[in-house]
């Protein structure tokens, strides 16, 4: 594999300081491991029919989305005061398909999954039994602006870089130009959004902001849309807000795990479980953006994605 990618497009970050280098495979740029890890995918996984996978854009509210299915999957063994997610860095609860593949494989060769499985691989890029199945799928997505600045910070901490050393003007050019791990940002987004009109009963798209504006319906529709829906004992019982308490950001990050910890299970960078625990916040763009990037941003998403008529600038 290795002979293979040097004979694909590179790209290396100027605004990481050469740290980073993409590759381009088959229209998506990446790190060379994340590419091997979707082709060992690609290779060796086997989606079953009741499989459930998390698909986003990094940055985008993975580490939310994973906690909360989480939660919601293993809420009768588990309460808000015994929960593994107390302790464990939602990453490490749920799985992600093209970095942990070999895991998955050797885990569950047989036996039934029993908590969805996650992954940032665009849809033309999932396994063929994925696409082919009715598997269901829950993609969250974010607001251009916001992941463009979550990106900054998380690639800038990974290669520790300060602000200073890393121009914010430079990743966003560069993001613009598409060159961003899983990217363009556009195809990804486009490619779900093109298979959620295809297989719309088994795709549910889920709005980073939305779940912060009411997350109490957003996790009601994300439980009834992975099978496990709350009763109405539960309802009243307040089991939703325990458990969108228990996720909140305010919560994860201020747990000792997600303030210390360190992700093992990354095949060669190893981000700090604080890296995935920055603001949290809608709109922390404003305070990077000037008005010329906000034009073209704006252009851009128009552009490419105005007919998903996803509010996504
Ligand atoms: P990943 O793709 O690398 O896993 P992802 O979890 O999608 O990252 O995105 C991280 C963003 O989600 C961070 O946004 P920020 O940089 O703008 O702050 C992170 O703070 C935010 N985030 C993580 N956990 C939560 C949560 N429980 N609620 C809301 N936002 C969260």
């Amino acid at each position: 594999m290795e002979e293979m990618f040097k004979t694909l497009p590179q790209h290396t970050s100027s605004w990481l300081k050469g740290k980073q280098t993409l590759y381009k495979y088959q229209d998506v740029w990446n790190h060379e491991k994340f590419h091997a890890g979707g082709i060992l995918a690609r290779q060796s996984f086997k989606a079953r029919s009741n499989d459930v996978f998390l698909c986003s854009y990094p940055k985008s509210g993975t580490t939310w989305l994973k906690a909360l299915a989480y939660a919601i999957v293993t809420r009768k063994k588990f309460d808000a005061s015994t929960s593994p997610l107390l302790t464990t860095m939602p990453h490490n609860c749920i799985p992600t398909l093209d970095k942990e593949i070999e895991q998955i494989i050797e885990k569950h060769p047989n036996t039934s999954r029993f908590a969805p499985i996650a992954t940032h691989l665009p849809y033309n890029s999932l396994p063929e039994s994925i696409r082919a199945s009715n598997c269901k799928i829950v993609y969250v997505y974010r607001n251009v602006k916001d992941v463009i600045v979550s990106y900054y910070h998380f690639m800038r901490e990974i290669y520790k870089l300060p602000m200073e050393d890393a121009p914010f003007e430079e990743a966003f050019d560069e993001f613009c130009q598409g060159f961003s791990i899983y990217g363009p940002y556009w195809d990804h987004i486009l490619g779900y959004s093109k298979a959620s009109l295809e297989r719309p009963e088994t795709t549910l798209f889920l709005k980073y902001e939305d779940m912060q504006k009411d997350p109490t319906s957003n996790v009601k529709r994300l439980a009834e849309f992975i099978g496990y829906p709350f009763t109405a004992q539960e309802v009243e019982e307040g089991v939703i807000e325990s458990i969108t308490k228990m996720c909140s950001f305010e919560n994860l990050s201020n747990l000792e795990v997600n303030k210390t910890g360190l992700q093992k299970g990354e095949r060669f960078l190893v981000p700090e479980n604080r890296f995935y625990f920055r603001k949290g916040k809608v709109g922390d763009w404003e305070n990077y953006f000037t008005d010329e990037m906000i034009e073209k941003i704006d252009k851009l998403i128009d552009e490419k994605l105005s007919s998903t008529g996803l509010a996504l600038k």
